[in-house]
C-alpha cells in the first residue's frame, strides 16, 4: 500500500489514457465527458453518415489524383491518435506563442505539453518528414466552444497535403522556378504570396488547389452548387483561402485551405517542394447533404437514427426526424468569482460533464454589474431536450441542481 491515510485517493494527480499516463498539471482541463469520446471513431464506423461523408471525399481524391498506370497517389491515414504535443498542435504549424488558439480555454489540455488535437493539421509535419508527397488524414478533433446545434466539443476533420516539385510543376517550361532567386526566406511576403516563392509556382499552385476543391464541392453537393473564395490567415499557410457554398438561403463554411509556409516544408527536411493543403469538417458536409438538425445526433446509438444511413456512400439520403421531443428550458444566475478567472467555456464545459448531451444549447442570456459592490454577474440559460425522449421536468431538476452545486465548488461562483 503505497497511499498512506493522509493522502486524499480521490485527487488523482495522472490521468491514463490510450495507454500512456500524463501528469496533471495547471492546464489540465479534459473533462471525462470528453475523454468518453475517445476511441469512438465514428469517422470510420461503417455506415456512419460521417464514415459516408469521409469516403465520398476519399473516393474523390482517389479519382482525380493518380499516377502514370492509374494508381491513387494519395494515402490516408484514418487513425492517427488523438493526444499529440503542443509542438505538434502548434509550434511545428509556426503558431506565434501568445496565439489565442493555443489557450486554455479553447483547448482541451492534458497538461501543459500535451493536449487533444484541435485540428487534424497537427499531423501534417511528422507525415511529411516520413516522406510522404500526397496524403489524406481524418480523425476526431477537440475544441472548447459554444454549444449549440452546430457546435459539439468533438467533431471531425479531413486535411490534405500535396507536394510538388519544380519539374511537376512546370514540365514543359525548363525556365521557370518555384523559389526566387536569392531566397529571401527571412521578409514574409504578402497576401498574395510569400516571399520565397515565384509568383508563377503560387498561381499555379493556386489554381490546382482551388479547381480541385471546387470540384469537391460539385462532387459532395451537385454540379448546381454555388460557391465562392474567401480570403484569409492561418499561422500555416500563405495566402489562405476559406471555400463556402451557398446552401439553403446562408453561405457555409466549407473549409480553409492555403499554399503551405515554406518553413514548415524545410523544417521537415524538404529543400526542393511546394505544396498546398486544405482542412474541411465532416459534420458540417453531413448535416447539409443529409439534412440533418442537430450535430449531437452523429453520437446517437439510436437505431431509429444509425438505419436510415445503412446505405452505400453515394446513396441519397434525407434524414428522418425520429420524432422531435419538446424542450425543457431551466436558468441560473451566479455572480462571478472575485480575484479569480472566469471564462464562460468553463461553465460549459462543467454543465456539459454533469448533463451530457441531454443539453440542447446553452445561452449566455444577461450579464450585469451591481453598481455599488463592482461584482458581476451572470445569467445562462441551460436548454434541455433528449434526442430519443421526452424529459420529465423532475428528471431535468436534479441535473440543474447539481450544476448549481457544482459550479459553485468548482469555479466558485455563487448562485444567486
Ligand atoms: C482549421 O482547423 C485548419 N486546420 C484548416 C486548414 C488546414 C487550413 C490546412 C489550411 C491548411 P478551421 O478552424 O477553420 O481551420 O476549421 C476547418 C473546418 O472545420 C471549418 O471550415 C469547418 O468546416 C470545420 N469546423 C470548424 N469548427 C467547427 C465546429 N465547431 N463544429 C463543426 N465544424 C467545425
Ligand atoms: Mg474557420
Amino acid at each position: 500500500r503505497l497511499l498512506s491515510s493522509s493522502v486524499k485517493p480521490e485527487v488523482q494527480s495522472t490521468l491514463n489514457l490510450l495507454e500512456n499516463t500524463y501528469i496533471k498539471d495547471d492546464f489540465t482541463n479534459v473533462t471525462d465527458k470528453i475523454i468518453s469520446h475517445l476511441g469512438r471513431n465514428l469517422h470510420i464506423k461503417q455506415h456512419h453518415p460521417l464514415s459516408h461523408v469521409r469516403q465520398r471525399i476519399v473516393n474523390y481524391f482517389y479519382k482525380c489524383f493518380v499516377n502514370g498506370r492509374g494508381n491513387p497517389v494519395f494515402s490516408v491515414y484514418e487513425t492517427l491518435p488523438p493526444i499529440v504535443t503542443t509542438d505538434q498542435n502548434f509550434d511545428s504549424l509556426l503558431t506565434p506563442k501568445e496565439h489565442p488558439s493555443r489557450s486554455k480555454s479553447d483547448c482541451y489540455y492534458l497538461n501543459r505539453d500535451y493536449l487533444l488535437r484541435a485540428h487534424m493539421t497537427a499531423h501534417q509535419s511528422e507525415l511529411m518528414r516520413s516522406g510522404l508527397n500526397n496524403f489524406l488524414m481524418t480523425g476526431d478533433v477537440y475544441r472548447r466552444d459554444e454549444i449549440d446545434r452546430t457546435h459539439y466539443p468533438v467533431f471531425h476533420q479531413l486535411d490534405a497535403v500535396r507536394l510538388k516539385t519544380r519539374d511537376q510543376l512546370f514540365p514543359v517550361d525548363e525556365s521557370l522556378e518555384i523559389f526566387e532567386a536569392g531566397n529571401n526566406t527571412r521578409s514574409t511576403g504578402t497576401q498574395q504570396k510569400q516571399a520565397c516563392h515565384t509568383l508563377e509556382a503560387v498561381k499555379l499552385m493556386e489554381h490546382e488547389l482551388k479547381t480541385t476543391l471546387g470540384g469537391l464541392a460539385k462532387e459532395l453537393f451537385g454540379e448546381k452548387i454555388e460557391y465562392r473564395w474567401i480570403d484569409t490567415y492561418f499561422p500555416f499557410t500563405q495566402p489562405s483561402w476559406e471555400l463556402e457554398v451557398f446552401h439553403e438561403n446562408n453561405w457555409l463554411e466549407l473549409l480553409g485551405c492555403g499554399i503551405m509556409r515554406q518553413p514548415i516544408l524545410t523544417n521537415s527536411g524538404i529543400q526542393d517542394r511546394i505544396g498546398w493543403a486544405f482542412g474541411i469538417g465532416l459534420e458540417r458536409v453531413a448535416m447539409c447533404l443529409y439534412k440533418i438538425p442537430d450535430i449531437r445526433l452523429f453520437w446517437s446509438n439510436d437505431t431509429g437514427f444509425l438505419n436510415q444511413f445503412t446505405v452505400d456512400c453515394d446513396a441519397n439520403v434525407t434524414y428522418k426526424p425520429v420524432s422531435q421531443f419538446p424542450q425543457c428550458i431551466n436558468d441560473i444566475s451566479f455572480w462571478l468569482p472575485e480575484g479569480k478567472e472566469f471564462s464562460s467555456n468553463d461553465f460549459y464545459d462543467l454543465a456539459r460533464n454533469i448533463g451530457g448531451d441531454v443539453i440542447e444549447q446553452i445561452v449566455l442570456v444577461d450579464e450585469f454589474t451591481h453598481p455599488k459592490t463592482g461584482k458581476a454577474s451572470h445569467c445562462y440559460r441551460i436548454i434541455y431536450r433528449h434526442m430519443e425522449k421526452t424529459l420529465v421536468q423532475s428528471e431535468i431538476n436534479v441535473i440543474h441542481k447539481k450544476i448549481e452545486k457544482n459550479a459553485a465548488v468548482m469555479l466558485g461562483v455563487k448562485i444567486r
